[in-house]
């Protein structure tokens, strides 16, 4: 390795020293001291609301693995530099990793739940990556004056001191007389470095995972017996799924349906731990323990959830059968003041939405516990979450969540409101092509085009088609609908269409509400309230 090589192969060593070591102790101190998830989720919380909005767009439900691997990128490229500048005489790499585990014990301490006590592996883990970039550079392992420091960066005064120092260092301290030369110390700090990195690797890992499975719920979750359903959904019927034509499943598999949050590990929450306190502008304040559910009559409901993120022919909207109990009958038991207009629910990790209290009093809006016959998955919310048919969910469909404050759209904001989202978010009139995709070929002959439509609450009465215009041959057709289960769910549909004209073609689709609305062709960005447009896909006929 070159002496600039080893420069910064030190500074990478001693941050993953530091990481290592601060992620292992970590998982002694429980995941609230976890600094890698603490820094994850600063950077979330403090990424501008449009960065965030063009993460989620690229990259969806990886928007999580994208910002970890940036954080590591990133990390990796200071700990370089730290490791190029570090002097003995100036240790500015040391200062720069003195510098991070303040900014790493500021992110551990801003959590929502995080304590003082928790900042001590991130401190440890600092005083240790310093500790091994002091170590490197140390006369001990000094290469310069023999092995060639041919760093510029080096500097005269310092390749001085350095090569000075060595010569004694060396012929102090090593035990194998003869084989210290400089070349031989170039060595044994190449290997000590990559030894580092090694071991700073693995204990990270070693602390992540141990971290993710003292923490895990995935037992308590198994062993939660859904509640009895006292008021159980219709049947879903077969013909809600239009035939001949691959189209999403109106029911979509729990390992299938999008996700959508700001966790960037995932909140682990017991049953026993989990308790939801309803506040604010009530007649009395009241908390619920799990077990106190019981009392409430548990119902079922297919709803479709959408993001208001969800691009024109985007995927971020999904079909479930969920079980749980009325919002209203717990909000009933504090009693909601006549002047409220919202309630302002928040998640374990401090997320929040803000939903009008008529949506949340209707009949419709669940504390869901199940999720198409399972406990909620911990992604989706585990042990329980909003659903609110009608609202997109951000305005609506809270995750983990602990906490409803009645209150008033004037004196409360939620977590992407204040980011510059609409307050309100009823979700839009909207539809998709799913059959053809784009860009693929479809054989001369008869087939079926299809894909999916949706206006919850209000439930879709119509979906029309065009293939081509409107210059060329195109009209609307009226296109076959799957059975409309409810106006809380999306509905499917088919199209038969003849291939004939070879060449490019465009399918173009707009659905209509139960209002008589029918979806405007005026495209819309999902900011501040959710997309609006047609879905038009190009295909060729062969
Ligand atoms: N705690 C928490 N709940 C949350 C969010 C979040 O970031 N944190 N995101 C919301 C958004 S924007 C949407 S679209 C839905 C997505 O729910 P899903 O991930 O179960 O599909 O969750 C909502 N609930
Ligand atoms: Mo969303």
């Amino acid at each position: 390795m070159s002496a600039q090589g080893l420069r910064v192969a030190g500074g990478i060593a001693a941050a993953a020293v530091a990481v290592g070591v601060a992620q292992l102790l970590g998982a002694a101190f429980g995941p609230e001291a976890d600094v890698r998830t603490a820094v994850g989720s600063a950077v979330i919380e403090l990424t501008p609301g449009p960065v965030k909005e063009w993460a989620i767009q690229l990259f969806g439900t990886a928007d999580k693995l994208f910002l970890s691997v940036a954080v590591l990128v990133v990390i990796a490229l200071l700990a370089a530099v730290a490791g190029l500048l570090e002097r003995k005489r100036r240790p500015i790499g040391s200062a720069m990793i003195a510098i991070a585990g303040v900014v790493g014990c500021a992110a551990v301490l801003s959590r929502a739940q995080g304590s003082a006590v928790d900042v001590i592996p991130t401190i440890v883990g600092a005083v240790c990556g310093i500790g091994t970039l002091r170590l490197l550079i140390s006369d001990r392992f000094a290469t310069t004056g023999g092995a060639g420091e041919t760093s510029p960066a080096g500097g005269a005064g310092e390749s001085g001191e350095a090569g000075g120092a060595s010569e004694s260092g060396a012929a102090g301290e090593s035990g194998e007389a003869g084989e210290a030369g400089p070349p031989d110390r170039a060595k044994r700090r190449s290997l000590l470095t990559l030894g580092l990195i090694g071991a700073g690797v693995a204990s990270g890992v070693a602390g992540a995972v141990i971290t993710r499975l003292t923490s895990s719920v995935a037992g308590d979750r198994q062993q939660f017996a859904l509640p009895e359903v006292d008021v159980p959904a219709p049947p879903i019927p077969p013909t809600v799924q239009p035939k001949n034509v691959d189209l999403p499943s109106f029911v979509t598999a729990n390992p299938d349906f999008y996700r959508i949050d700001t966790a960037l590990t995932v909140p682990q929450l017991s049953r026993e731990q989990w308790e939801l306190r309803i506040h604010g502008m009530v007649d009395r304040e009241v908390t619920f323990r799990w077990g106190d559910l019981d009392r409430f009559e548990a119902v079922e409901q297919p709803v479709t959830l959408t993001c208001v993120s969800n691009p024109v022919g985007g995927e971020l909207i999904s079909t479930a059968v969920w079980t749980g109990y009325r919002v209203r009958d717990l909000l009933a038991e504090a009693g909601v003041r006549g002047d409220a207009d919202m309630v302002l629910s928040r998640s374990i990790d401090g997320w929040t939405a803000g939903t009008p209290v008529d949506a949340l009093t209707g009949e419709k809006a669940m504390l869901a516990v199940a999720m198409n016959g399972e406990p909620l998955p911990v992604e989706h919310g585990y042990p329980a979450r909003l659903v609110v048919p009608g609202l997109y969910g951000y305005v609506s469909a809270t995750k983990w969540v602990i906490d409803m404050e009645v209150t008033r759209f004037d004196r409360a904001e939620a977590y992407w409101t204040r980011l510059g989202w609409s307050a309100r978010g009823p979700i839009k009139t909207e539809s998709r092509v799913d059959v053809p995709r784009s860009g693929q070929d479809v054989p001369a002959g008869p087939v079926t085009f299809g894909g999916v439509a949706w206006a919850q609450d209000r439930g879709v009465r119509a979906v029309e088609v065009r293939v081509d215009g409107p210059d060329g041959e195109g009209r609307w057709q009226q296109a076959t609908l799957g059975a409309a289960y409810s106006d809380e769910t999306w509905r499917l549909w088919s199209l038969d269409w003849e291939a004939r004209q070879p060449g490019p073609h465009t399918i173009t689709v707009r659905a209509t509400d139960n209002t008589g609305y029918t979806q405007t062709s005026e495209r819309a960005d999902p900011v501040p309230d959710g997309a609006t447009g047609w879905h038009s896909v190009d295909f060729a006929v062969t």
